[in-house]
């Protein structure tokens, strides 16, 4: 079901008087730009190596850091796998929307505050500045030992698991923030201090699924912001938020941003 224009247009009328936004978005705003979602409904019409990552591969044997520490060879592998195919994917017109809106409410002495779940660093690459990074980067790797990040070159690494250049015996991992792992406080704070002062929340592409990433539309709810869900299908958020736009985000964005910077105001 795609959402009516009527809904599109109730949002957007919140989203012009906004004076603060922020956004979340998960894995589903980057499905367009040919990067597999972690869950969701199998879609029919994608080619077989596009399904969702959980439904092929086991997160208790990937994303944790008790998986690392077992086979790190595998591990790593699958992770240098993925982050060749963040190089490879282009932002798609979800990203650019998101970039367009803040560009928009900057320039009108308003903020927009992009909190992501997402590794690939499309919104980065796509112009949208002060990205709050939750669950880290795959485009960065740091020393199990010491800490330190780099940024590999962008080919495969030649032998897994990778030795790290910075500490005897020390191994390089994906600064990714893996199941049981705590996500970076700096993210947070910054990510809770958005919810509580937004006017409008906008949560794009995630299954809401994954705490504490899922709790800040909550939060943000409680402080009395007036709250979005974009997404193709139904999430636990869906009943909790003011309006539920049903569509992808390259479809829905554009729309909600269009609507939006045609009724003016702050933007
Ligand atoms: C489209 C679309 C299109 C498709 N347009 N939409 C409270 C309750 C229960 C459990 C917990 C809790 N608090 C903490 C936990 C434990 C755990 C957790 O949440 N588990 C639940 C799954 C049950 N959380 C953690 O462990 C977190 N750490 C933590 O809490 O630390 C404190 C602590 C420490 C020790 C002990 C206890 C507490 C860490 C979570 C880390 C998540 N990591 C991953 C992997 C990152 C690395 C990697 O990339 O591999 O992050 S898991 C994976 O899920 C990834 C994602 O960022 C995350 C969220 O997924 P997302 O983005 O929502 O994607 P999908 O695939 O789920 O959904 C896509 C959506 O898009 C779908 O809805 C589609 O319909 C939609 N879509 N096409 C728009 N075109």
């Amino acid at each position: 079901m795609t959402t009516s224009g009527h809904e599109i247009s109730e949002a957007a009328g919140f989203l012009s008087r906004a004076k603060r936004v922020a956004v979340i978005t998960g894995a589903g705003i980057s499905a367009e730009s040919g990067l597999r979602t972690f869950r969701g409904a199998v879609n029919a019409d994608l080619p077989a190596d596009m399904r969702a990552l959980w439904k092929e591969f086991d997160p208790a044997t990937l994303a944790t850091p008790e998986a690392f520490g077992r086979d790190p060879a595998m591990v790593s592998k699958w992770y240098d796998w993925r982050r060749l195919g963040c190089l490879a994917a282009e932002p798609n017109a979800g990203h650019a929307s998101l970039t367009g809106l803040q560009e928009r409410m900057e320039a009108g002495g308003g903020e927009v505050v992009v909190l992501t779940q997402n590794v690939d660093r499309l919104h980065q690459r796509a112009g949208t500045r002060g990205v709050v990074e939750l669950h880290g980067t795959i485009m960065e790797w740091r020393c199990t030992r010491t800490g330190t990040r780099m940024t590999p070159p962008d080919v495969a690494f030649e032998h897994y698991p990778v030795a790290s250049p910075y500490a005897e015996g020390g191994l390089l991992r994906p600064d990714v923030v893996w199941f049981g792992e705590c996500l970076p406080e700096a993210a947070v704070r910054a990510a809770a201090r958005a919810a509580a002062t937004c006017d409008v929340f906008l949560s794009v592409g995630t299954s809401a699924v994954v705490y504490p990433a899922a709790g800040f539309l909550l939060e943000a709810k409680e402080h009395g912001a007036y709250t979005i869900e974009v997404n193709p299908e139904s999430t636990p958020a869906s009943g909790v938020v003011d309006a539920s736009l049903r569509g992808t985000a390259s479809a829905v964005l554009p729309r909600l941003l269009a609507a939006a910077f045609e009724k003016g105001a702050t933007l």
